[in-house]
């Protein structure tokens, strides 16, 4: 019997990101997925996702401590319809950024807790930035509605981090635990390994 069109959907969406896994979720290597469907005070979703690329960058490098040697690989933005959320969002548009850490660059902690405490110096920065970009706060959002900028950690090395949300603290999971079975987050990553695309 055929595989309906579905199945040969997932199948692909499993290949590439598994071949985006081999090429870009490397030891030293972190990855931010970006999405927007609102416009921003930068713009619309395309301006804001142009507009947040200097200071993500400088975001990361200031968590890092400034070190020398980041390689910064920047997607194409590609327009997606919503997955999931409430009925009449716009289309999304989405991309991403692969950061090639210098292998000596710090926070190299030597516990999975002090790592915890790390990743959140980031997580608040990427928080930082959205809310700059016109983001409620979290308690005010919407499960999945739109939004005018969404910077999603997908994976900081091979850390295995997974983190309850608290009053504090917001939750964070490393690896994301659904990135691969994102097509609008694959593809972007997809165009950085350079994998050539599929009819
Ligand atoms: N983000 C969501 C839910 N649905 N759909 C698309 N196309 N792109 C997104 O970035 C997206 C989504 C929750 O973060
Ligand atoms: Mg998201
Ligand atoms: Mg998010």
């Amino acid at each position: 019997m055929r595989a309906s069109l579905a199945d040969q959907q997932g199948a692909q969406l499993r290949r590439r990101a598994a071949a985006v896994a081999q090429s870009l979720q490397q030891p030293h290597t972190l990855a931010i997925a970006l999405g927007a469907n609102l416009p921003s005070p930068a713009g619309e979703p395309a301006d804001t996702l142009f507009a947040v690329r200097p200071l993500l960058e400088q975001a990361v490098q200031d968590w890092l401590g400034a070190p020398t040697g980041l390689r910064f690989r920047w997607s194409p933005l590609l327009q997606s319809a919503p997955v999931g959320g409430p009925a009449d969002q716009s289309d999304y548009v989405n991309g991403a950024l692969v950061v090639e850490l210098p292998c000596t660059a710090s926070p190299a902690q030597p516990s999975p807790a002090a790592d915890l405490q790390v990743a959140l110096q980031l997580l608040q920065g990427l928080q930082q930035l959205e809310s700059r970009f016109g983001r409620p706060p979290v308690a005010e959002r919407e499960h999945w509605g739109p939004r005018s900028l969404d910077l999603d950690w997908l994976w900081w090395g091979h850390r295995q981090l997974d983190l309850s949300a608290t009053a504090a603290t917001p939750a964070l999971q490393l690896p994301h635990p659904l990135w691969h079975q994102r097509t609008f987050v694959v593809e972007p990553l997809a165009a950085i390994a350079g994998l050539r695309t599929t009819p």
